[in-house]
C-alpha cells in the first residue's frame, strides 16, 4: 500500500551517539543491535536495522495517542539515520478487525471505504507532522496469502489446531508450544488470563486446549468477509498478521517491535510466540519497546469516551505541527501521560522562542551550537530523553536571547551558510521533526 512523502531529513554534522532503548522483554534500557555491516550501504540489505511498529485500525484516526506512538518511533528512525544506519521499516494497517466493522455498521457505512477514508486521513496527518514514512505499508486485506502461509507453517510444525468439532472450524495456536511464551511482556499467569480477556481474547471458547490459545484463522461466518484458504474460508487473526507482515519482510528476527503499552500483551507476546513457532527461532525482536498511554486533562483518552483529541482538528485550527510534536516531548514516551491545552499552549511558546533564538544566532558561528548538538544527540541516544532535549534547547536559547543584543566580531560568519542559527534548524528538523 502506498505510504506517505518522505520529509526532509537535513544532515547534521558531527557524529551519532549510538541509541539505547527500554526493552520490555528485558525491563532495562541497553543499545540497539545493528548489523555489523549496518551502515556500509550494503546493497544485499542484510545490513539494516529491521524495525516493525504497529498500525493503526483505521477508524478515529489520527488522535494525539496515535501521534505520540508514531512520532516516538519517528525519533527512534531519524537517530538511527543520525548514526549512519540504514533502516528497514515496516508499518501494518488493520484494516481487517471487528471494531472496524463495529464503527462502520453503527455509522452506516462500509467498511472497506471506513477503512481507507481513515487511512487517507491517517497518511495526511503523518505528512503533516513530518513523520518519515515506513518503506512498505502493508494492511491485512493486502496480506491474508501471507498470514495463509504462516498458518500453514504453524499447523505444519504442530504449533496450530483447529476446532474440528465445532460449527466453526477456526484455527488456534497453542500458546505452550514455544517454551518462551510469556518472555515478552513478562505478566504472570492471573495477568495474562485477565489482559486476554479484557483486550479481544476468547478464554472461554469451547474446545480450545488452553483458555489463552489465541485465534490466527477464523473461519467464516454469515456476513464477514472471507477469503478462500487450504482450511477453508475466513479471515486472519490478529497477532498473526503482524507476524506474517513484519517476518516475510524483516526476517524471523529483527531489531525493534514497537507499539503503545497497551499491546505489550496480548498482541506483541502472541506475535513474538507465533513468528518464533513457525520459524524455529528464540526471539522475534531484539527490542520491544512500548509507548505510554496518552490521556485528555486527566482522563485517559479512549474512543469510547470519545475524549479524543485530532491531529487534523488541531491543524485545522492553526495550530503548528511543530508545536504538536514539543507538546509531546514534555514526558519521557514511556510514561502515561496528557495532553491538554496547557500542554499545547506551553509548546507553542516554546516553538516561538526557539524560533527567536535561531533568527538571533543567525550572525553566529556554527559551532556555538556544537555543545547543544551533542548533549542533544546524547539525550536521545539515551532511551530518548526529550524531556532533557528540551531543557537543553530551553536553556542554549535564553542563553542566546541574553547575549542577543552583542554584535559578532567575527566577520566571516555574514558569509558562512552555516550560523548557529542555521545549525539550531538542521538540528530540529533532522533528530525532532521540528521545524523553526
Ligand atoms: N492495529 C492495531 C495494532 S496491530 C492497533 O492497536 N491499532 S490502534 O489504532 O488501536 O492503535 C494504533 C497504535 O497507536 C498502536 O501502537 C497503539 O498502541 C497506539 N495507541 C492507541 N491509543 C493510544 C494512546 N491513547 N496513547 C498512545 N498510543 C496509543
Ligand atoms: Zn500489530
Amino acid at each position: 500500500m502506498r505510504s506517505w512523502p518522505i520529509p526532509e531529513v537535513p544532515a547534521l554534522p558531527g557524529d551519532g551517539v549510538p541509541l539505547t532503548l527500554h526493552d520490555t522483554a528485558d525491563d532495562r534500557v541497553r543499545p540497539v543491535e545493528v548489523p555489523e555491516n549496518g551502515g556500509s550501504g550494503d546493497p544485499d540489505g542484510d545490513a539494516e536495522v529491521g524495525i516493525y511498529v504497529c498500525g493503526i485500525t483505521p477508524y478515529d484516526s489520527t488522535h494525539l495517542g496515535h501521534a505520540a506512538t508514531y512520532v516516538t518511533f519517528d525519533l527512534v528512525v531519524r537517530q538511527l539515520l543520525d548514526n549512519g544506519h540504514r533502516v528497514h521499516y515496516v508499518q501494518n494497517i488493520t484494516d481487517v478487525d471487528d471494531p472496524l466493522f463495529e464503527r462502520a455498521e453503527r455509522d452506516g457505512v462500509d467498511w472497506r471505504e471506513l477503512g481507507e477514508g481513515q487511512t487517507d486521513l491517517f497518511r495526511s496527518d503523518m505528512e503533516t507532522l513530518s513523520v518519515i514514512p515506513p518503506r512498505d505499508y502493508v494492511g491485512a486485506i493486502e496480506s491474508v496469502d501471507e498470514v495463509v502461509g504462516l498458518v500453514s507453517s504453524l499447523l505444519e510444525v504442530g504449533a496450530a489446531y483447529r476446532l474440528d468439532a465445532d460449527e466453526f472450524p477456526d484455527i488456534y495456536v497453542d500458546h505452550t508450544f514455544t517454551e518462551q511464551f510469556g518472555y515478552e511482556s513478562r505478566y504472570d499467569a492471573d495477568t495474562m488470563a485477565e489482559l486476554f480477556a479484557e483486550r479481544g481474547g476468547d478464554p472461554e471458547r469451547p474446545g480450545k486446549r488452553h483458555p489463552l490459545d489465541a485465534l490466527v484463522w477464523r473461519a467464516h461466518r454469515e456476513g464477514e468477509p472471507a477469503w478462500e484458504s487450504p482450511f477453508g474460508p475466513g479471515r486472519p487473526g490478529w497477532h498473526v498478521e503482524c507476524s506474517a507482515i513484519a517476518t516475510n519482510r524483516l526476517g524471523p528476527s529483527f531489531a525493534i517491535q514497537g507499539g503503545g503499552s497497551d499491546l505489550r500483551f496480548p498482541h506483541h507476546e502472541f506475535s513474538a510466540a507465533h513468528a518464533e513457532a513457525a520459524h524455529d527461532c528464540d526471539r522475534m525482536a531484539g527490542h520491544y519497546v512500548h509507548t505510554g498511554m496518552i490521556g485528555l486533562d486527566g482522563v485517559k483518552m479512549s474512543k469510547s469516551l470519545g475524549n479524543l483529541v485530532f491531529v487534523s482538528k488541531l491543524t485545522a485550527a492553526g495550530h503548528d505541527p511543530s508545536a504538536i510534536r514539543l507538546g509531546l516531548y514534555e514526558s519521557h514516551y514511556r510514561e502515561d501521560r496528557d495532553w491538554s491545552q496547557d500542554v499545547l499552549s506551553r509548546a507553542e511558546q516554546r516553538l516561538a522562542r526557539w524560533r527567536e533564538a535561531a533568527a538571533q544566532a543567525q550572525s553566529r558561528p556554527a559551532s556555538e551550537a556544537d555543545r547543544l548538538v551533542a548533549d542533544v544527540r546524547a539525550a536521545l541516544a539515551d532511551d530518548l530523553d526529550t524531556h532533557r532535549v528540551l531543557g537543553l534547547v530551553d536553556a542554549w536559547c535564553e542563553d542566546t536571547a541574553a547575549s542577543g543584543s552583542v554584535t559578532t566580531t567575527d566577520t566571516t560568519t555574514e558569509t558562512t551558510t552555516e550560523s548557529a542559527g542555521a545549525r539550531l534548524r538542521t538540528l530540529c528538523s533532522a533528530l525532532l521533526g521540528v521545524i523553526l
